[in-house]
């Protein structure tokens, strides 16, 4: 019988710059692997970044993964904020220190905008920690706008933004 299930290629961004973040980015990767109704996982390597944002704040840890699923955009974001709060997440400022950030930024090829989620994610154009990751894992990716990845990273240097290799 053919797949009539509607599954959805979803791109998840990772951070953190708090308690051990690599840690707290490996294991969020192993979590996402465990969500309901999703599949395909894979992730890009992790990488060391700059804080963007306040100045005076640890260095991030960064990566970007991805799966299909049939959540609903609404309760994909229920689950990752699920991960999250597991994670004793603690954001004091706003672009401040946390201990775990999962962002939606792409989910199939739709654009949505509510008091919830913005998709794609607004800052993902210009954010070289989003794209170098989504390069690993998939360089020919377009937003739903039909701009190319390709393009985006060369309007974006990579700068210091480095793979962790461990
Ligand atoms: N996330 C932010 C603010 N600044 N800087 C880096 N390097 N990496 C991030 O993930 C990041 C940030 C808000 O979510
Ligand atoms: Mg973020
Ligand atoms: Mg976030």
């Amino acid at each position: 019988m053919t797949d009539m299930i509607n599954w959805q290629l979803c791109y998840i961004g990772l951070g953190s710059n708090l308690e051990d973040p690599y840690r707290q980015v490996s294991s969020a990767l192993e979590e996402l692997t465990a969500l309901p109704d999703c599949r395909a996982h894979a992730h890009s390597r992790l990488y060391r970044s700059d804080p963007v944002g306040p100045p005076g704040q640890p260095d991030y840890v960064n990566a970007v993964a991805c799966f299909e699923t049939t959540l609903e955009p609404l309760a994909l974001l229920d689950a990752l904020q699920a991960i999250e709060q597991a994670h004793q997440r603690v954001r004091i400022q706003h672009w401040g220190p946390r201990t775990l950030d999962l962002d939606l930024l792409l989910y199939g090829n739709q654009v949505i905008e509510n008091e919830r989620l913005t998709v794609p994610h607004a800052f993902m154009k210009e954010r070289s920690f989003v794209l170098y990751p989504l390069a690993d894992l998939a360089p020919d990716t377009r937003l739903p706008d039909g701009t190319g990845l390709a393009e985006l990273l060369a309007n974006c240097p990579q700068g210091t933004l480095e793979p962790i290799n461990r």
